[in-house]
């Protein structure tokens, strides 16, 4: 049941990869009546993500927004397929709107909820030398959306739990804030252990397009998921 309603909820024309994942001893106390998690990763434009490698451009803004807005659509959606067979079920929003944003997040640069941990529970690629997801299909060319919920889905027994950069140093060369230590990761290392998210948010809005503090370099030149890489 659970395939169909999210075949029927993705946007046809798009690619995508999701899986399902335990989230159980993984959730804060809000969501711990809804301990499995679906994670759904759409597939980013290769042309726009290319034309990104020196810097963010307007394409890059406008792809950002509307694929928050469509992940946004589709979890929503199948958030309402899970209610009406009578399963509890919420969307975690892709992004967080600048009106969201509390004091602690300026502290920690940090949610109660990480769609990349979800993306490895699922087994469906690792975290890179500057804390991007990986998937193996696509590489870091995708975002994400999660749904909780009390449906008992089929979760993957292969979760991933170190990462497979190897010795690729790619993203921290070109990352202009220097925001990585080029430590690997695995499920034991904190963020703040390999990354700084602070140095990384403050060269974002040095970029800045428009009114939105944005760069993407990282994304861009990372050889897994690159046709001519
Ligand atoms: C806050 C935030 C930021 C902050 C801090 C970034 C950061 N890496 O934490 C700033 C403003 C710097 C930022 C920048 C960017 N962001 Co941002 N951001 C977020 C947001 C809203 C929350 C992230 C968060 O809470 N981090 C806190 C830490 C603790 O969690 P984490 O980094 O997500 O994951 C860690 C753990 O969960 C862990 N983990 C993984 N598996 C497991 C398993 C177990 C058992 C455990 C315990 C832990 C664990 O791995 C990570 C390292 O420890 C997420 C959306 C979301 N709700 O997830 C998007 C998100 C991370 N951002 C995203 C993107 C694309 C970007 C940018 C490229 C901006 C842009 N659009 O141009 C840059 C690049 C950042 C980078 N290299 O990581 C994407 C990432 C896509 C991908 N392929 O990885 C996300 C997921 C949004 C989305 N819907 O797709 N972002």
């Amino acid at each position: 049941v659970i395939e169909k309603i999210i075949q029927q909820s993705l946007v046809a024309g798009n690619e995508y990869i999701y899986g399902y994942a335990d989230l159980r001893n993984q959730l804060v106390d809000k969501y711990t009546e809804l301990p499995y998690g679906i994670v759904i990763c759409r597939k980013l434009d290769d042309g726009i993500i290319d034309s990104i490698e020196k810097g963010p451009n307007l394409p890059y803004l406008n792809l950002y927004r509307e694929v928050n807005l469509e992940l946004s659509m589709v979890s929503q959606n199948i958030v309402k397929q899970l209610h009406s067979i009578n399963y509890s079920a919420l969307a975690i929003a892709p992004t967080l709107e600048s009106e969201d944003h509390t004091p602690e997040y300026f502290k920690t640069l940090r949610l109660d909820f990480s769609h990349k941990m979800v993306a490895t529970k699922a087994g469906l690629g690792w975290i890179g030398k500057t804390d991007l997801f990986i998937s193996y299909k696509y590489g870091p060319r995708v975002r994400l959306v999660s749904i909780l919920t009390n449906y008992p889905v089929n979760y993957s027994k292969k979760t991933v739990q170190e990462s497979e950069c190897g010795d690729c140093t790619l993203c921290l060369e070109q990352c202009p804030a220097k925001a990585a230590s080029g430590e690997l990761w695995n499920i034991q290392k904190d963020r703040d252990e390999f990354y700084n998210a602070f140095k990384c948010r403050d060269t974002c809005r040095e970029f800045k397009i428009g009114d939105s503090p944005i760069c993407g370099i990282c994304v861009s030149v990372c050889p897994i998921g690159k046709l001519n890489a």
